[in-house]
This record gives structure tokens, C-alpha cells and sequence, in this order.
């Protein structure tokens, strides 16, 4: 998936890169920073005496030491003084530069802490804004998976009236009751051993002229039958995207979908896509949610009431809400898999 959102220690990330908060020093701190160098040894450190420090919004890049990663790419974010000093500028040239640096030494995919959101007191929720939109901005020109690790799950807000907005949409629609009523199987009568006999004497011939009988008929009725399958799930991707006017490209990428990916799709027409990853091209193609019920059925897959992710991804389609990241923002929010594959 290009860009995720994912809860973890960022040190353990097995990635190309991972972006360390650093101070304009670059010679180690608390926080993410100090988190980085301790796992890395002191290599990393002697490295970084080489680099001569960073200006705050620039970036560079050493090598992963003792860390599971290849580079760890340092950059310097704003101090925040009240968001009129030019902090949201800063930040935003954190992410871009420290993107810029991964394509230039072809990392295919990148971490980022929440840079600025600890020590240097970004508002966290205004900091994840930040940093969305530049990673999304960045991804739209360029093929990278990139992650943006959060640690502290309290860190993460989403927009307070969608939240509640959500919330009571969940409340309303969730039920943990299935839809049709269960009915506790009864037990069946003891069956004498004569009895069993007879029944198996029964199905044995039963068997047979049904075998005997109507084999050529029925290979010949399931052969038509298999000639006439409704459109799959990939054929109706893409007579929808041709009916949207959308190249393969800008599809993949409003889906959130990898690129080699969606090659897999285009080149085997019986793919059968996991369910986030449907819902990522229903987003991607802005159906409606007859259309798109239709499309998951394809896929073998519904939407169902007793399911929250289900609950949130309806939401969002009724309302007309077709941005996947705004979806994956709520979905993390709520303990769900994000879209995207
Ligand atoms: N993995 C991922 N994120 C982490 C981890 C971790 N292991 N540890 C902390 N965070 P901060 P800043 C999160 O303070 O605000 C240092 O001393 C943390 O929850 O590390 O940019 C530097 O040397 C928060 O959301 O960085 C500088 O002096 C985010 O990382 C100064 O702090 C950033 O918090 C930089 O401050």
C-alpha cells in the first residue's frame, strides 16, 4: 500500500528508511531521536559527526547501522510557536526533502515518526494533517511505500465532528446480532441399525442412475453455464474506469493501491482482490452503494451491519465520501485494516 498509517516503535521497522526528528545537531536527543540512536550503536553517531548539522526543514541521510533498516534519513523539524511562524512550511519541507533523499538513493519504501509532535510541541493532530498531505502530494508523482508510524495512539485525532459524526453512525447501524435470526440446530431421532441399511441402500442406487443417467447432460448444461459467467470483478474495474475517463495511473493511485499490484490485476482478469483492497477501487471510481455492493459481490464479498469496518466504509459511501485517505485516517482511528493493497 503507498501510504500507511501504522502503530509501532519506528526502530523496528523493516524498511529502506526510516526518517529520524532530529535536533539541528544531529548528534542525538530524547525522544524518537534518542529511540533511533540507541538502536543503531554508536556508528550511527560517528557518522552523524561527519554531517555538520541541519537546518531546520532540510534532511540527510546516513547509513542503518545496528537498525533493521539500510539509511536513516535526519531531518530537522520547527519548533512550534503558536503556528504563525511559519511552522506548517517547515514541516511540510521535513517530509518532502526527506522523500526527496529516499528517491535519490531508491529506497522503495520509507517510515516517518510524527515529526515535530513530542518535544518541539506541534499540535499533534494539526502535525498528522501536515504530514498526510505532503506524503500523499509527494506519492502522486512518485512510486514509493511510505508509512507514517504513529506511537502514541493518543496522539492520533481525527477531526472531532467526523468522529462523532462516526461514532453515532456506529451506534446506530453496528449490531453485533447477525441478520437472520439463529435457529439452534434440533437433534436428530436415534437410528436403529436396520434402518441405517436401508438408508444407504437407498442413496447407493439413487446414486448410480443419477450417475448413469444424466452425466453427459449435466457436463453439457454446466459447460454453457460457465460460458455465460455475469462480468467479474476486474472486468467491471475496468469498463468503470474507462467510463470514468480515468487512466489506469490515477485509478491505482486514488486507491492507494500499489502499482505492480494493479499490473497483477490487469494481466490475470480472475484476480480476486482481498476485501480493503476492493473498497479501495470502489472509493477510487466513486460509486454509489448499489454499485458498489454490486462490485464487492463480485469479489465475493458484502457489507454487513454486524461488522464495523463495513459500518465506517458505508458511512462514508453514503455521504459521498470518496477519499481514501480520509477513510484510512477514520479507520486507524478506529482499530480497522485501511484500504489499499
Ligand atoms: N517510534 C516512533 N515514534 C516515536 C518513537 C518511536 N520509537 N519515540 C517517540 N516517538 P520527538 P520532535 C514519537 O520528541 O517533537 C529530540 O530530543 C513521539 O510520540 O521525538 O520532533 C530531538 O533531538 C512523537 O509523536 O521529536 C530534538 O531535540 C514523535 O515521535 C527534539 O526531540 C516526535 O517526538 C525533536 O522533537
Amino acid at each position: 500500500m503507498p501510504f500507511q498509517i501504522v502503530h509501532g516503535d519506528i526502530t523496528e521497522m523493516k524498511v529502506d528508511a526510516i526518517v529520524n526528528a532530529a535536533n539541528s545537531s544531529l548528534l542525538g536527543g530524547g525522544g524518537v531521536d534518542g529511540a533511533i540512536h540507541s538502536a543503531a550503536g554508536i556508528g550511527l553517531y560517528k557518522e552523524c559527526l561527519t554531517l555538520g548539522g541541519c537546518e531546520t526543514g532540510d534532511a540527510k541521510i546516513t547509513l542503518g547501522y545496528n537498525l533493521p533498516c539500510k539509511h536513516v534519513i535526519h531531518t530537522v523539524g520547527p519548533i512550534w510557536q503558536g503556528g504563525n511562524h511559519g511552522e506548517q512550511a517547515s514541516l511540510t519541507s521535513c517530509y518532502l526533502r526527506s522523500l526527496q533523499l529516499a528517491s535519490e538513493h531508491e529506497c522503495e519504501s520509507v517510515a516517518f515518526p510524527l515529526i515535530s509532535s513530542g518535544v518541539y510541541g506541534y499540535p499533534a493532530d494539526q502535525a498528522i494533517q501536515v504530514a498526510s498531505r505532503a506524503i500523499i502530494d509527494y506519492l502522486k508523482d512518485h512510486d514509493l511505500t511510505v508509512y507514517l508510524v504513529i506511537y502514541d495512539k493518543h496522539d492520533y485525532q481525527i477531526d472531532r465532528a467526523l468522529h462523532q459524526d462516526l461514532l453515532k453512525y456506529i451506534d446506530q447501524n453496528y449490531t453485533t446480532e447477525p441478520l437472520i435470526p439463529y435457529a439452534a440446530p434440533q437433534a436428530a431421532p436415534p437410528v436403529s441399525p436396520a434402518e441405517e441399511e436401508d438408508d444407504r441402500d437407498h442413496w447407493s442406487s439413487v446414486f448410480h442412475i443419477f450417475q448413469r443417467t444424466s452425466s453427459k447432460d449435466r457436463s453439457s448444461e454446466l459447460q454453457a453455464k460457465l460460458e455465460q459467467l455475469d462480468e467479474g470483478f476486474a472486468d467491471m474495474l475496468f469498463r468503470k474506469i474507462d467510463e470514468k475517463g480515468l487512466t489506469d495511473a490515477q485509478c491505482y493511485k486514488r486507491a492507494n493501491v500499489d502499482r505492480k499490484l494493479f499490473s497483477k490485476i490487469r494481466s490475470n482478469r480472475d484476480y480476486k482482490p482481498s476485501k480493503p483492497t476492493a473498497i479501495a477501487f470502489i472509493i477510487a471510481l466513486e460509486l454509489p452503494l448499489d454499485e458498489a455492493m454490486d462490485m464487492l459481490k463480485k469479489a465475493g464479498y458484502a457489507l454487513s451491519h454486524s461488522n464495523k469496518f463495513d459500518v465506517i466504509i458505508e458511512y462514508f459511501i453514503s455521504n459521498g465520501v470518496y477519499d481514501v485517505f480520509t477513510i484510512n485516517e477514520a479507520l486507524f482511528a478506529f482499530d480497522q485494516r485501511l484500504l489499499g493493497g
